[in-house]
């Protein structure tokens, strides 16, 4: 019987990857603090779900940087310390997720490529075509983190594997999933996908998100 068990769990793995822990159940409280589950969500993404593999996938640091990078998923994981917090998400459709995210300081990337003194905006990219921008400042100032397990677990498909971006004090749409590139400008006007349709840039939880 148990060996049955053991193969079929085998088996499932091999079947969705094994970036997907089976054995690890999502957590649900966090030194006292009540989490939403990873599930609560509603599919609002520009071109649904995005299916990233963890082999082929690389993280690209590009744009204005004295020497650009490739990162795989690994040596993300494995060459930068991990930090966890519990942080809200809040979308402009009227729903909100608290989660514990854990994933790498932004900043520990980009001591790797060294910005040059003329950028002063970061564009995100995504798979989907997606994008959206920050201040440097807003990132190097907040320690902004690049998440990939929230409440313990990897983080799924669905909800942006391999990584996504806690944006912390800002709309869900800066919230970028499925990142596949950071790249330094000096465009501060760059407008993302929902910005360039009347979304506010700076994207300020604390402020209407219409310009
Ligand atoms: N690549 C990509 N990232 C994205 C989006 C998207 O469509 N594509 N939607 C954004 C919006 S509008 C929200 S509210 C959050 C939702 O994140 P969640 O699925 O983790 O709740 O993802 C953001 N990140
Ligand atoms: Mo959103």
């Amino acid at each position: 019987m148990l060996l049955i068990l053991l193969s079929v769990t085998f088996l499932l793995g091999d079947f969705l990857g094994e970036d997907f822990e089976l054995e690890k159940e999502e957590l649900r409280n966090y030194n006292g603090t009540e989490l939403s589950s990873i599930y609560d969500f509603r599919e609002n993404s520009i071109k649904g779900y995005q299916y990233i593999s963890k082999d082929d996938y690389e993280l690209k640091i590009t744009g204005l940087v004295n020497n650009t990078q490739n990162f795989s998923y690994n040596e993300v994981i494995n060459s930068f310390t991990s930090y966890k917090k519990v942080v809200t998400l809040y979308c402009v459709e009227g729903w909100e997720v608290k989660l514990l995210w854990e994933g790498i300081c932004v900043n520990d990337l980009l001591d790797t490529v060294n910005i040059s003194a003329d950028a002063n905006t970061i564009i995100f990219h995504a798979v989907d075509g997606f994008t959206t921008s920050f201040p440097v400042g807003y990132i190097i100032d907040n320690d902004i983190t690049l998440a990939y397990r929230m409440n313990n677990v990897t983080i799924p498909p669905e909800r942006g594997f391999p990584f996504q971006l806690v944006a912390e004090g800002k709309w869900g749409y800066k919230w970028i999933k499925w990142v596949t590139e950071i790249e330094l400008s000096d465009n501060m006007n760059y407008r993302g996908f929902w910005e360039s349709r009347g979304y506010s840039n700076d994207g300020d939880l604390d402020k209407s998100y219409f310009e």
